[in-house]
């Protein structure tokens, strides 16, 4: 695969390609950043902007992972204490799940947005950026009519970190893109360059398949999950044979096959049985949604090979979030 492919793999949109096939042609040393609030133990939404971190660190990008401890203080997720215990062990989940210690990054948002540099550029952006701007860039984050002061802080704070975090690239969810338009369009007023951005796309919720749901709606699979709690929740997920099933539904089996499993997997066997037809073997995600949609491979057997994959990736964080509570 060519870097641009593989830095833009699954990606939904990448703002603008013309930057992002600027950077492929020449990725080593570049740095790219997704930022995380600590709450919770991982869950599929992380673990999706963690794959691409992945891919992007394989192109020979450097990769920043910012534990945004000051943005879940905004946004009411605990005391500092309690949202830096959680941070150290999401840091040490993502180390489990792949993103290699001595290649990552990872940096706490306290470590420079309370300098008073920092301090200052914020201030300047409050002063040139309106209400209803900042409002409007944390819309799909968090509700309007609840809106405290902390909460439009929030977007122009992210919007700096590009800047003081040397960043090359901004990734996320689709749900962030409104704050990195937002800091395309306020850090050249401070005299920063534009960065481009990536983002990821949101998985339907498991169960039923409807829409672009907030990865923490809904039923999710997390890092907590036991092997048992695994096979049951994609078990009872939205199978239908398309990719895409009618109205806005989607087919959350097949999004979690090209999201997760065939980016970290070369090769996935589907076990069965010789009776009905013994083993199959899929390369790529699209063969194997090909051979879902005409009947080859049963939804049965889908669910039962997806869940084994899924295992396999999040067991070594589940062992390490057990070690941590022990
Ligand atoms: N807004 C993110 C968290 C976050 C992301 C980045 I990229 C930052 O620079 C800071 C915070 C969320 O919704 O989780």
């Amino acid at each position: 695969m060519d870097t641009y492919d593989l830095m833009t793999r699954n990606a939904e949109e990448v703002v603008t390609d013309e930057e992002v096939r600027e950077l492929a042609d020449d990725p080593d040393g570049k740095r790219a950043y997704v930022g995380y609030e600590p709450s919770g133990v991982l869950h599929l939404g992380h673990l999706l902007t963690a794959n691409k971190l992945i891919d992007l660190q394989e192109a020979g990008m450097e990769v920043v992972v910012l534990l945004a401890d000051v943005h879940a203080y905004l946004n009411d997720k605990g005391t500092f204490e309690e949202i830096r215990e959680t941070a150290e062990r999401m840091k040490a989940q993502f180390i489990a799940y792949g993103l290699e210690e001595a290649q990552t990054e990872f940096v706490y948002g306290s470590e420079f947005q309370l300098d008073e540099e920092f301090a200052l550029d914020l201030y300047e952006l409050e002063v040139s950026t309106t209400l209803n701007r900042a409002q409007r860039a944390m819309a799909e984050i968090q509700g309007g009519e609840t809106a405290k002061v902390s909460h439009v802080v929030y977007p122009l704070m992210q919007a700096l970190d590009i800047e003081y975090l040397d960043l090359d690239l901004a990734v996320g969810g689709l749900d962030q893109r409104k704050v990195h338009m937002l800091a395309r369009e306020e850090l050249p007023e401070l005299g920063y360059d534009v960065r481009p951005a990536l983002h990821t796309p949101i998985v339907a919720d498991l169960e039923s398949g409807e829409g672009k749901m907030s990865s923490s709606q809904g039923v999710t699979i997390s890092m907590e999950d036991s092997t048992e709690d695994l096979e049951a929740k994609v078990n009872s997920a939205f199978c239908p044979p398309t990719r895409d099933p009618e109205g806005d539904l989607e087919n959350p089996v097949l999004e979690l096959f090209e999201y997760h499993v065939f980016p970290r997997f070369e090769e996935i066997v589907v076990e069965r049985p010789e009776k009905y037809g013994g083993d199959l073997s899929y390369e790529s995600y699209d063969d194997l949604a090909a051979d879902l949609e005409s009947g080859e491979l049963h939804p049965a057997d889908a669910k039962g090979t997806l869940a084994s994959y899924l295992d396999e990736l999040i067991a070594p964080g589940r062992e390490k979030l057990r070690e941590l509570r022990s």
